[in-house]
């Protein structure tokens, strides 16, 4: 018999009282591990309301399968009501990440070409390199400054910078100088500006923005503040290629980057392209960085393994002669290093759909319409999903056939992501300091609660 909607265990009766109650937890950091709570304490399914936010959480695998299957044509994403409100504050449009319906599809397909293509996949490759052979030649600086062959910091920044550096080659063709002593101040207020964004959307995950911005709070005034800034950097450089294409005219010699492409190729409006290329510039910062982050502690964490990587580096090396898009072909397990960094420490807690039809999970009626989330986080942590889930092991996935959801920039932040990775093997060894261990902290993505301190070496 299949149980009604009604009888999904969980705190999903009085949203108000259960707000306080998240709000006593310091929910607003603790997300992540209020989740995995909720799952012991009420098992793979509950239903729960925290101020106006209401959803059904699962944690199973074949349940996440029954609940993609359930999307229709077009999977209906949780609208982050910050961003939206943002956007008609300020009269901007939505870009594929906010954009709903036929008109969000049509701007993905157009958008998939430019972005995820195989094709276009080989004109970043040689672009990406280039910033992380830059990359590693100012930490080389830094060593050497340094005078003692290590160079021990919080590597945060450089990896924003380095992450910025990556997505603006490839969006514009054009670099940014983000790998040099003195940088553009509006690129490093963009940066402060991304972070400042993801940390004010989440208490408006459950407290709506209209109501904020009606009493003038201060996490909304932040929050537009926010995006200013993110939307004032990218405007200028949309600009900047713009102008130059004008003048230019006729084809580009070289790769001219997705704009360009996006504008020559004329079937997007101006304003649809400005507000996911946008989108596509903010989204790749935090996100790719702080998972190149985890991946060196991790690394730091297990120094065989890491001997282990590096050895295979090398023989991709050798055997495609330095030709990096063959280089890709061959690391499995740094590739394996990157989905257990992800498995551990997720960028993003959850991942949600609303049900386009009826379904049957765990044996409960959940009717159409309903918020779904499967906890990726917790999931990452579950015995019955990974076997010694505390152990960070590349080499589990190896046998493993994945096909785990594609997100726009996916393919390009793991691009991204790898070809750091081969170059920072290649040239230090990174160490951490004993004893010290680092937990997630949730603001809006999950980031490390504290500084990661890393030493490099050189090999
Ligand atoms: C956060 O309960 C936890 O990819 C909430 O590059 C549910 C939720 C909704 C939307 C998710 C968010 C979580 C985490 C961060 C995500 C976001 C959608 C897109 C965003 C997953 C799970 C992210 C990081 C984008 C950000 C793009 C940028 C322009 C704002």
């Amino acid at each position: 018999t299949i149980r009604p909607f009604s009888e999904i265990p969980g705190l999903w009766k009085n949203g108000v009282a259960n707000l306080y109650n998240f709000w006593k937890l310091d929910g607003f950091k603790n997300l992540h591990r209020i989740m995995l709570q909720n799952f012991n304490t009420f098992g793979p399914i509950y239903r729960e309301k925290v101020g106006y936010y209401e959803s059904v959480n699962i944690i199973n695998p074949e349940d996440a399968a029954i609940l993609f299957r359930a999307e229709g044509h077009y999977p209906k994403r949780l609208k982050v009501e910050a961003w939206t409100s943002y956007r008609d504050y300020r009269n901007r449009k939505y870009g594929v990440l906010l954009k709903n319906g036929e008109d969000w599809r049509s701007n993905r397909v157009i958008l998939n070409k430019e972005v995820i293509s195989p094709k276009v996949m080989e004109n970043f490759v040689p672009l990406l390199d280039e910033v992380g052979l830059d990359f590693v030649a100012r930490i080389h600086k830094k060593i050497t400054q340094n005078g003692q062959n290590k160079w021990t910091t919080d590597l945060s920044q450089e990896l924003f910078k380095y992450a910025l550096e990556s997505v603006s080659t490839v969006l514009y063709g054009e670099r940014l100088g983000l790998m040099l002593d003195y940088i553009d101040p509006e690129a490093q207020h963009f940066i402060d500006c991304i972070t400042l964004m993801f940390k004010t959307t989440s208490p408006m995950l459950y407290i709506p923005p209209a109501l904020l911005r009606q009493i003038g709070a201060k996490v909304w005034r932040d929050h537009v503040e926010a995006w200013d800034g993110i939307f004032n950097q990218a405007d200028r450089c949309i600009q900047n290629i713009y102008r130059q294409l004008r003048l230019e005219g006729g084809p580009p010699k070289k790769y001219p980057g997705v704009l360009a492409s996006l504008l020559m190729l004329d079937k997007l409006s101006i304003e649809d392209i400005k507000a996911s290329i946008t989108e596509l510039m903010a989204g790749g910062v935090d996100t790719t960085s702080i998972t190149l982050l985890w991946t060196l502690y991790e690394l730091a964490r297990y120094p065989n393994l890491q001997e282990e990587l590096r050895a295979e580096v090398a023989a991709a090396r050798a055997e495609s002669q330095g030709d990096m898009l063959e280089m890709l072909k061959r690391i499995p397990l740094v590739k394996g290093a990157l989905k257990e960094t992800l498995r551990l420490h997720p960028v993003a807690v959850s991942l949600q759909r609303y049900t386009a039809e009826d379904i049957i999970i765990q044996n409960y009626h959940i009717p159409a319409g309903t918020l779904v989330q499967l906890g990726l986080y917790a999931m990452g942590r579950d015995p019955k999903v990974f076997f010694r889930p505390e152990q960070y092991q590349p080499s589990r996935w190896l046998r493993t056939k994945t096909h785990y959801f594609r997100s726009l920039s996916f393919g390009l932040a793991e691009a991204e992501m790898q070809i750091f990775l081969i170059h920072m093997l290649e040239n230090f060894r990174v160490e951490k300091q004993r004893h010290v261990e680092v937990q997630s902290t949730f603001q809006l993505i999950l980031l490390p609660e504290k500084p990661i301190i890393l030493t490099l070496k050189s090999l």
